[in-house]
């Protein structure tokens, strides 16, 4: 403890020790108010005076002569005459700086020394440079340590990296053999239900053909069933009773009035006689019928439309005769209501054309004889070995695909961030959680409730100076009447992963700062230069 505090001390005493020799050596060099030790020797009080840009040669006394001669102002350092001069503070103790000459003896003290503000008696400007110096190279001195401790955890996160990529390359190896393998195996299990389905094919032919007369017959007894109410219907549009049905005798019907606008147009009438002008008992009833008949039925509260899940019970319905019907109605639905799910379809990720298992169930089909249903079930058995097979190349390829995906992210120059990526780190304001998913996706939700915006999909890194400090994810969710949203999340040396601030500069467009070990790259020693500048 005695020997830190000796330490100290001693570290103290040279450094104030530096300062007077800095100070010695500072105002020894004799030179005009204003101007930097650097810059001294173009001052020489022995010789005439020539303005920086060449432009003007005058005597030595006019040098701050509170006069602008020098175009450039390198004339008037030490005063506020030029409008384009700079006046140097030594600022020994702290860093010097150039001011704009305006703002010498402008009543406000902008060096720490004081030295702006040389005329002003009543202004006293204290000397803090010491005190602000200290504060900057206690500063300095946390950011050095950081940057050390900071730079070791990069060394590991890169290491770590280099052996996460590593280990997806070799999964990419092996998943592509096993693409190869499972290819192979599908080749060979769509061989087998090829065979097995055109050997059941050929079984059911016999049975299908059974189907398909029962099918007809079942029409067209329902056919044969509905002819008196549709001679009936008939006959009473057919008001003047002269055999056919027309346009005008139509739209005197108000259940033809599809767009509920109070009038039957020809157009409307027109559809319902299969878009003739007018239509005979038999064409009523081979063609028109499938139109007007729903629509009868809607007005007799007697339809229920086809439910997308509705499974059995409406896929009973349709198998009978009223089938055309409801498409009929599904149709006019579909040209009432403009396709409003447009947008949300072509958003979704293409995937691969699904081919249907349809495995023949024995309850859906008659019942077979026993040497027809092993063919049958040896058919569902192939089906399902190919589409399991099948199942097995589309995840390897997903998984192929994800693998690539990450292989292509630059995870910085010594992969040191792949660690980030799979993390996610939260930041809470007064308003929203965001959650900055690295490499990936950035979210915005609200305290109040669970509805998430998006704020960007990972895109690259942007910095200029540094690339890797700054990271851009854009097309995020689009802002009303404003561009997609996007987030620009600036990187810096830190000791943890963290979220440190989050702000939305302008509307749509977010700023987080965030904080990492992975940023914590030695620079070469410029930080020197700044200490030699200092003094
Ligand atoms: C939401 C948030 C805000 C954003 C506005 C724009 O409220 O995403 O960050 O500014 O929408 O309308």
């Amino acid at each position: 403890m005695r020997r830190q505090l000796l330490t100290i001390n001693l570290n103290h005493y040279i450094f104030i020790i530096l300062i007077v020799i800095c100070q010695i050596l500072t105002s020894e060099v004799p030179r005009p108010r204003g101007v930097s030790l650097s810059r001294a020797s173009l001052y020489n009080p022995e010789k005439d005076f020539m303005c920086f840009d060449g432009s003007l040669t005058i005597p030595f006394s006019q040098i701050n002569d509170d006069y602008c001669d020098c175009l450039d102002g390198s004339d008037e350092p030490g005063t506020s005459a030029c409008p384009n001069g700079i006046f140097y503070c030594t600022n020994a103790g702290h860093t010097p700086l150039n001011l704009d000459s305006s703002r010498v003896n402008d009543g406000v003290c902008d060096c720490c020394d004081g030295s702006d503000e040389y005329l002003n008696m009543h202004l006293k400007c204290t000397n803090n440079c010491f005190e602000l110096g200290q504060t900057a190279r206690e500063e300095r001195q946390r950011q050095a340590e950081l940057l050390k401790i900071g730079s070791q955890i990069r060394l590991e996160f890169s290491q770590k990296g280099i052996q996460l990529k590593q280990e997806k390359k070799e999964k990419l190896n092996d998943l592509q053999k096993q693409q190869t393998e499972a290819e192979y195996l599908l080749n060979e299990k769509e061989g087998f239900k090829k065979e097995a389905e055109e050997l059941e094919g050929k079984f059911l032919e016999h049975y299908k053909k059974i189907e398909e007369e029962e099918r007809k017959k079942k029409e067209e007894e329902e056919l044969e069933r509905s002819r008196p109410e549709m001679i009936e219907t008939f006959n009473k549009y057919d008001s003047n009773q002269d055999g056919f049905v027309d346009i005008s005798e139509l739209q005197s019907r108000a259940t033809f009035d599809r767009d509920r606008n109070g009038e039957v147009s020809e157009d409307e009438a027109k559809f319902f006689l299969n878009e003739e002008t007018s239509v005979d008992l038999e064409t009523f009833i081979k063609s028109c019928w499938v139109r007007i008949k729903p629509f009868l039925m809607i007005e007799a509260g007697t339809f229920k439309p086809p439910a997308g899940d509705n499974g059995e019970a409406d896929q009973e319905q349709t198998a009978d005769a009223t089938e055309p019907e409801h498409e009929e109605v599904e149709d006019l639905n579909e040209k009432e209501h403009p396709d409003i799910d447009g947008e949300d379809e072509e958003e979704e990720e293409e995937e691969e054309p699904q081919e249907e298992v349809k495995p023949v169930s024995a309850n859906s089909s008659p019942k077979y004889d026993e040497e027809t249903q092993k063919v049958v079930d040896a058919a569902n058995d192939a089906r399902k070995e190919y589409y399991s097979a099948k199942d097995t190349v589309n995840n390897i390829k997903s998984e192929i695909k994800d693998i690539e995906r990450y292989l292509e992210i630059d995870f910085g120059s010594d992969d040191e961030y792949a660690i980030l990526e799979g993390s996610s780190f939260e930041y809470t304001d007064h308003e929203y959680i965001y959650k900055l998913y690295p490499f990936n996706k950035i979210i915005q939700q609200p305290k109040s409730s669970s509805l998430e915006t998006h704020l960007g999909t990972w895109s690259d890194w942007i910095g200029t100076q540094d690339k890797y400090s700054i990271m851009h994810y854009t097309n995020g969710h689009s802002c009303w009447n404003g561009p997609q949203r996007s987030t620009k999340v600036y990187v810096t040396c830190g000791s943890e992963n963290k979220v440190t601030s989050v702000s939305e500069p302008s509307k749509c467009e977010y700023q987080f700062d965030f904080t990492t070990p992975a940023a914590c790259k030695e620079q070469t020693n410029d930080s020197e230069n700044d200490v030699h500048d200092e003094l």
